[in-house]
């Protein structure tokens, strides 16, 4: 592997800003932006061009119940940019109404435009966030400002009808190789939301770090999380349980489910270093903050491996209200293969135990408690055609590495990341299938996608919006638009149109050659 160890910051720094765009504007009734011009691609849409509904300092945002909070966080959204009031009130007429209503699937909702008023309904409160990450994008780039800006608040006219193609649509941050502030996370929370990404998985220990509190082992974080526990000697600290139930809390209520994960039986050497009984031969390894990989391995023959499981595995699930709960099993080349084996065989059963469903990286389906505990399989692969994956028979998640991976290198001249899987410009995340990767995994085993971000070209909240945008957009749009929505014309010229949004909010993105960005 190889790194470039360029800032990113500073690159991102020099790159030229965007001038707001004031020119000449659409006629009256019309709007610059159609309806859409949405990421991800809507599933169906009816245009009306010439029913746009304008945004008054009278108009008013109506909710009741469950509904409520939704209406809220778009009020939030849009009241300082517009300097309008906008309140949420039970009725009112001219508004913006967010009503539940049966019959949508699961985060699907439709939205009706037209000059009178607005109408978002959804069955679930899921659905009407995903109608207002929608209803936010068909707004000027303006509404991104924090203070209040002269524009006219126009919505373009018409209907659209929209739901995910897939139920798990995921990005993944390690926490490991460079501890991330919980700012950071929730920062990182609210920019993939608005993508309709509903899950982060967080990657919460390996060789060099441990980074959540576990009270019954209790030198896991104050030596795993001490400072200097990162690649390279930078960084070091961890979640407290408070911590970790405020990020939960953060993120559900912008409907993303966390799934943590602790990586075992390899990635352990920090856990090694605090607990040597952790290892076969009860001698403590030296701290790591190299980026290798594959030496550190639990034993699978002692029983205090069982107990340390069983106890990090029931912490975890207990301040984890979501399903999943992630037990890494990747690259564990120093783990024998019946060791292995008989790690996951009582492994597994422990986080079904715990009422979670375990989760693995693609090597877990080598164990047939995989399948039996009906774990699933999360593919980091490159190959097409992957037998173990599906031999397991269960639900599989796609994150294959040559796509999905934003920890992967732009191209040869944009400085950071890695190379291993090989350069992934935006087009390359973006022009594959997931209905399709495996050739052998039925399209209805495929639970989704998600983009992993590895944290070892990482420090700060830029590096990782710099990886991160625009390819986690591509992969949003591959998890939830449907599939003849594909169209990389589109999908590019939709980006590019949603630059200066970029820029407003302060998200460092990468401007891809591409992309011709507004
Ligand atoms: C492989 S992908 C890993 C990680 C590294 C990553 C770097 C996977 C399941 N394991 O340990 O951080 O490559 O790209």
């Amino acid at each position: 592997m190889r790194t470039a160890r360029i800032g990113l910051t500073a690159l991102a720094l020099a790159l030229p800003t965007f001038t707001a765009t004031a020119a000449a504007g659409p006629p009256p009734g019309r709007t610059a932006i159609a309806l859409t011009d949405v990421l991800p691609a809507v599933a169906e849409a009816v245009p009306a061009p010439d029913a746009a509904f304008r945004l008054t300092p009278d108009t008013v945002i109506t909710a009741s119940g469950a509904a409520t909070a939704v209406a809220g966080s778009l009020a939030a959204a849009w009241r300082p940019a517009t300097g309008f009031a906008l309140p949420v009130t039970e009725t009112g007429d001219r508004a913006i109404a967010l009503v539940l209503e049966p019959g949508h699937p699961a985060e699907g909702y439709r939205l009706a435009i037209r000059a009178g008023g607005v109408e978002l309904a959804a069955t679930r409160p899921a659905g009407l966030f995903a109608g207002v990450q929608t209803l936010r994008q068909l707004l000027p780039a303006e509404i991104e400002a924090r203070s209040a800006r002269h524009a006219r608040w126009v919505l373009p006219g018409g209907r659209i009808k929209d739901f995910p193609r897939y139920a798990y649509r995921g990005a993944m941050l390690d926490l490991a190789r460079h501890f991330h502030e919980p700012a950071e996370i929730r920062a990182y929370i609210d920019r993939i939301s608005r993508f309709k990404i509903n899950h982060l998985h967080l990657h919460l220990s390996d060789d060099q770090g441990w980074r959540i509190r576990i009270d019954s082992w209790p030198r896991l974080t104050a030596v795993g999380g001490a400072p200097g526990t990162g690649v390279g000697g930078a960084g070091g600290g961890f979640l407290t349980k408070d911590d970790y139930r405020e990020l939960v809390r953060y993120a559900a209520d912008r409907f993303v489910t966390v799934v943590p994960e602790i990586d075992m039986p390899g990635h352990v050497n920090a856990a090694q270093v605090a607990y040597p009984e952790l290892t076969c031969d009860g001698v403590a390894p030296r701290p790591r903050t190299d980026m290798r990989v594959g030496y550190s391995s639990l034993c699978a023959d002692r029983e205090v491996t069982y107990r340390f499981a069983a106890d990090v595995i029931r912490e975890l699930a207990e301040m984890t209200p979501g399903p999943y709960l992630h037990v890494g099993g990747d690259e564990a080349m120093s783990t024998p293969h019946g060791a292995y084996l008989r790690f996951q065989r009582r492994v597994l059963p422990l986080v079904r135990a715990h009422g979670k469903i375990p989760v693995g990286w693609h090597e877990i389906a080598q164990s047939p408690a995989a399948a039996e505990n009906d774990a699933v399989i999360q593919f980091w692969g490159r190959e097409r055609n992957s037998p173990s994956v599906a031999a397991a028979g269960s639900r599989v998640v796609l994150s294959p590495a040559n796509r999905t991976y934003l920890d992967m290198e732009y191209d040869l001249l944009t400085p950071g990341g890695l190379d291993w899987a090989g350069a992934i410009e935006v087009r390359d995340a973006y022009d594959w299938d997931p209905g399709a990767l495996l050739s052998d995994v039925p399209a209805e085993r495929v639970l989704g996608v998600e983009a992993p971000l590895w944290s070892e070209t990482l420090r700060d909240l830029d590096d990782i919006e710099f990886l991160a945008f625009p390819r986690l957009v591509a992969i949003a749009e591959l998890g939830w638009s449907p599939r003849s929505a594909h169209d990389w014309d589109s999908f590019r010229s939709r980006l590019g149109g949603y630059g200066p949004r970029w820029v407003r909010q302060g998200v460092r993105f990468h401007r891809s050659p591409e992309v011709r960005w507004s």
